[in-house]
């Protein structure tokens, strides 16, 4: 009886043993593997003071702000987002007097220089919004940066709904 406990305890030790540098090699190259991944977007574009402005029921249609600083030349090439069925990169100016909007494809990111997506210039168009947004929620955006050499990556942000009232938008003109 003795003995079976002894060799018993042998074995859980012996499983501690081995378990535990295993899990450890295990982790370390999990860690490896994660690094090998997020570095060189970690490395990337800054985003900063993401929001998207607060919707009534009904309403389709609203923008998401943030300043954007990447750290090599890059360009903001496309945005997704759960919250609306269709988000497009817009840009907003004066065109003989007028403020208008229009699609653009994408949104230079020069080194180190921050680009800010605000009411009245660059900003994302979420369209076909599934539902009203009210202050205080979270909407996830995927941005899609591509860097010099046409090389695409990914970033997940969470924008904070603001209330309607929190800037104005210029009225949506196309
Ligand atoms: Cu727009």
């Amino acid at each position: 009886m003795h003995r079976f406990v002894q060799s018993l305890r042998g074995a859980a030790v012996s499983s501690i043993a081995i378990g535990a540098p295993q899990t450890h090699r295990a982790r370390q190259l999990l860690v490896a593997a994660m690094m090998a991944m997020t570095l060189p977007a970690a490395a990337q574009v800054a985003v900063t003071d993401a929001w998207v402005r607060g919707t009534v029921p009904g309403q389709k249609v609203t923008g998401a702000f943030m300043q954007l600083k990447s750290p090599t030349d890059a360009a903001l090439v496309a945005v997704t987002s759960p919250v609306a069925k269709l988000a497009e990169i817009h840009e907003m100016k004066q065109d003989a007097g007028v403020m208008r909007m229009r699609a653009v494809d994408k949104v230079a990111l020069p080194a180190g220089k921050s680009v800010e997506f605000k009411p009245g210039g660059y900003h994302v168009m979420l369209m076909d919004v599934t539902g009203p947004l009210k202050e205080g929620d979270t909407v996830p955006l995927t941005l899609t940066v591509e860097d010099r050499a046409g090389k695409k990556q990914t970033l997940e942000v969470k924008a904070r709904v603001k209330a309607l009232t929190a800037a104005d938008l210029p009225a949506h003109k196309h």
